[in-house]
C-alpha cells in the first residue's frame, strides 16, 4: 500500500510539532520545580523570593500533569491520523490551529494566575480552596480548545470512513479516535465542574459551593485522566514497537478489544479516589472499585501481546529455550528501549495501583506520599519514556532529519539516568508512604515527633533521586532540541508494524462505535446516577471559599 510509505505532510508535521514544542518546554520548567520541591522536602534548602511550596507544587502538577500529557498526546494524535488516515484537509488543520492557540492561551492565563501566587490551589483545584478566576477559566480554554481538536479528528476518520466503506480502520487512526473519545466523555465532567460551579464562585456570583459534587466530578474525569496519558502509550506499544524491533503485530482484534475495554472500564470508576469520603454509600464505592479491578483484564491483555510479539520476533531469528528471545531484542536502539523500560516498570506499577483500589488497603496510604510514588512510575516513567521513544523517531520525522548514533547513545543513557532516578525518589515516596509520611506537605518535623523523624531518610532519598532525575530532564532537552534544530537533514521512519499472518480478521463490530459508546453511557449512568441524586438531596450546606489573600 503506498500510503504506509507516505510521511506525515509538511503543514500537518508543523501542526503536530507545535504541540510537542510546548510539551517539551512544559516538561523543562515543570522537570526544575519537581526538583526544588525534593530539594525543600529533604530539610536542606528553603525557597527564595516568597515562593511558596503550594505554588511550586501547583506549577509542577499543571505543567507535568496537564499541559505537558495533553499537549504531546494531540500533537501524536494529530500525526498519526496523517500518516495513517491521509493528509488532513485544510478546513481538518485550521480546526487544529484554533485548538492548539485556544489550549496555549487557556495554558499562559492559568500559568499567569499561579506564578503570580493567586492560584495555589494544585492541580487538582479541590473547592473550597479558592484561586483567582483566570485560574478555572484558563483551563477551561485548554478543554474547550482540545474539544476543537478532538472534533477535527473525528472528521477527518469520518471521511477515511466514508471513503473506505466495509473497511477496517488503520489500526492506529482507530486508537488515536478511541483516545479522543474516551478524552471526551471524561472532560464533560471537569467542564461541568469548572462551568457551572468554580467560574461562577470564583468570580462572586455565588457565595458557596458544595464541594463533594465538585469533587466527584472532578474525579469522573480525574480517572480517565490517566488512561488519555496511557492509552497513546499503548498505542505505541501495540503498533509502533512491533515495527521498530522488525517483528509483526501479534493481533489487531486483540488490540482493538483492549481499547474498547480501557474505554469501557475507565469511566465509570471516579469513586475509587474518594473512598474516605463522606457522602457517598460505601455499596456505590464497592460497585466503582469492582469495575476498577475490570481493567486489569485488558492491562493483562497487553502485557500479553507484547510478550507474544517479543517472543514471536525472537524465535523467528532463531532464539531456543524459554527466554533465548530476550537477547534478540535490539537493546541499543533507544525508540526500543525507552519503551521497553516504561512497560517493566508498569510492572511494579501496576501493583501498586491494585494496592490503592483496595479499600481496606487504601485506608493505609490514602493521602500519604506513597500516591505520588505510584503515580511518578506509571505516569512519569511508564508514560512518559514511551512518550521519549517516540519523540526520538516522531522529532525526526516531522522535521526532515535523522537521529544520529551519538544522540541515540545519549537517550539509551537518558533512559539509564531516568530509571535510575525514579528507582530512589519512587522507593524512597513508596516506604516514606507506609509509614505515614504526607503528600502535598513542605518539610516539617512536627515538633520533632518520633514519626516525622522517621521520614527524614526517606525525604533525603527523594531529594537525590529528583537530583538524577533533574540530569535526566536536562538530557532529554538536550536530544529534543538536537532532533528539531540541529539534527543532520534526512528521512526517518514513522514506525508503522504489520500484522501477523496467521491472525484472525478483525471483526467489524470492533467499529461500531455507536454501540461502544452507548455501552459507556449506559455504565456511567448505572455507576453515579443514584449517588449523585443522593449527593443533591442530602447535599451539606456549601462551603464559602478560602483563599490566603483575602
Ligand atoms: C525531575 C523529575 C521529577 C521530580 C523530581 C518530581 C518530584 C515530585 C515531588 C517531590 C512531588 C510531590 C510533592 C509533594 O506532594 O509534596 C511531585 C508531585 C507530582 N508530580 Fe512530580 N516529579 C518529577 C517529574 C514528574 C513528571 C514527569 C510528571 C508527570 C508527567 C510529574 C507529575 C506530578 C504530579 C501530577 C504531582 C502531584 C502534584 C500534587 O500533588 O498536586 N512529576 N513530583
Ligand atoms: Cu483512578
Amino acid at each position: 500500500m503506498m500510503k504506509m510509505e507516505s510521511k506525515v505532510a509538511p503543514l500537518d508535521a508543523k501542526l503536530s510539532m507545535a504541540h510537542i514544542y510546548v510539551a517539551f518546554i512544559a516538561l523543562a520548567l515543570g522537570g526544575t520545580a519537581g526538583l526544588l520541591q525534593t530539594l525543600v522536602r529533604s530539610g536542606q534548602f528553603q525557597l527564595p523570593a516568597g515562593i511558596g511550596y503550594y505554588q511550586l507544587l501547583t506549577v509542577h502538577g499543571v505543567l507535568l500533569g496537564l499541559v505537558l500529557t495533553t499537549f504531546f498526546i494531540v500533537g501524536f494524535l494529530f500525526a498519526g491520523l496523517s500518516k495513517t488516515s491521509g493528509t488532513l484537509s485544510d478546513k481538518v488543520r485550521r480546526s487544529g490551529w484554533i485548538g492548539f492557540w485556544l489550549m496555549t492561551f487557556g495554558t499562559s492565563l492559568t500559568a499567569s494566575a499561579i506564578l503570580t501566587g493567586k492560584a495555589s490551589v494544585l492541580y487538582t483545584f479541590y473547592a473550597p480552596l479558592m484561586a483567582h478566576p483566570t485560574f478555572y477559566i484558563g483551563l477551561a480554554l485548554v478543554v474547550v480548545g482540545s474539544w476543537v481538536s478532538g472534533i477535527a479528528m473525528f472528521i477527518h476518520f469520518a471521511k477515511w470512513k466514508k471513503q473506505h466503506p466495509g473497511k477496517a480502520s488503520p489500526l492506529l487512526s482507530y486508537m488515536a479516535i478511541a483516545t479522543m473519545i474516551l478524552w471526551l466523555i471524561a472532560t464533560l465532567g471537569v467542564a461541568a465542574t469548572v462551568l457551572i460551579q468554580y467560574i461562577p464562585w470564583s468570580l462572586g456570583f455565588v457565595d458557596t459551593i458544595d464541594v463533594l459534587i465538585s469533587r466527584t466530578l472532578f474525579w469522573y474525569f480525574g480517572h480517565p485522566l490517566v488512561y488519555f496519558w496511557l492509552l497513546p502509550a499503548y498505542m505505541a506499544w501495540y503498533v509502533i514497537i512491533p515495527k521498530i524491533i522488525g517483528g509483526k503485530i501479534f493481533s489487531d482484534s486483540l488490540a482493538r478489544l483492549s481499547f474498547v475495554l480501557f474505554l469501557l472500564f475507565s469511566i465509570p470508576v471516579g469513586f475509587h479516589h474518594q473512598l474516605t469520603e463522606p457522602g457517598i454509600a460505601p455499596s456505590w464505592k464497592y460497585l466503582q472499585v469492582i469495575l476498577t479491578f475490570l481493567v486489569i483484564i485488558p492491562s493483562l491483555m497487553t502485557a500479553f501481546s507484547m510478550f507474544a510479539t517479543f517472543e514471536m520476533y525472537g524465535r523467528s531469528k532463531g532464539a531456543t529455550g524459554l527466554f533465548g528471545w530476550f537477547r534478540k531484542l535490539p537493546w541499543g536502539d533507544a525508540r526500543f528501549f525507552a519503551p521497553f523500560m516504561g512497560m517493566l516498570i508498569f510492572i511494579p506499577a501496576g501493583a501498586g495501583g491494585i494496592i490503592n483500589a483496595s479499600h481496606q488497603l487504601n485506608q493505609v496510604v490514602h493521602n500519604t506520599i506513597w500516591v505520588t510514588g505510584h503515580f511518578h512510575l506509571t505516569v512519569a516513567t511508564t508514560v512518559l519514556l514511551t512518550f521519549f521513544g517516540i519523540a526520538y523517531w516522531l522529532i525526526p520525522h516531522l522535521t526532515g532529519r535523522i537521529m544520529t548514533k551519538a544522540m541515540n547513545k545519549l537517550a539509551i543513557v537518558q533512559t539509564i539516568v531516568w530509571v535510575i532516578g525514579m528507582t530512589f525518589m519512587s522507593s524512597a515516596m513508596h516506604f516514606a508512604g507506609l509509614l505515614g509520611a504526607p503528600r502535598r506537605s513542605s518539610f516539617s518535623t512536627y515538633g520533632d515527633s518520633a514519626q516525622a523523624l522517621d521520614w527524614i531518610p526517606y525525604q533525603v532519598a527523594q531529594a537525590v533521586g529528583g537530583s538524577i532525575l533533574f540530569i535526566g530532564i536536562i538530557l532529554i532537552i538536550v536530544i529534543v532540541t538536537n532532533l528539531a534544530f540541529f539534527a543532520p537533514k534526512g528521512e526517518t521512519e514513522f514506525p508503522i508494524g504489520e500484522v501477523e499472518e496467521a491472525a484472525e480478521k478483525t471483526p467489524m463490530i470492533l467499529e461500531n462505535w455507536k454501540l461502544w459508546v452507548g455501552i459507556i453511557v449506559v455504565l456511567i449512568l448505572v455507576a453515579y446516577t443514584v449517588p449523585f441524586i443522593e449527593m443533591i438531596q442530602h447535599a451539606p450546606p456549601g462551603s464559602k471559599g478560602f483563599n490566603h489573600l483575602l
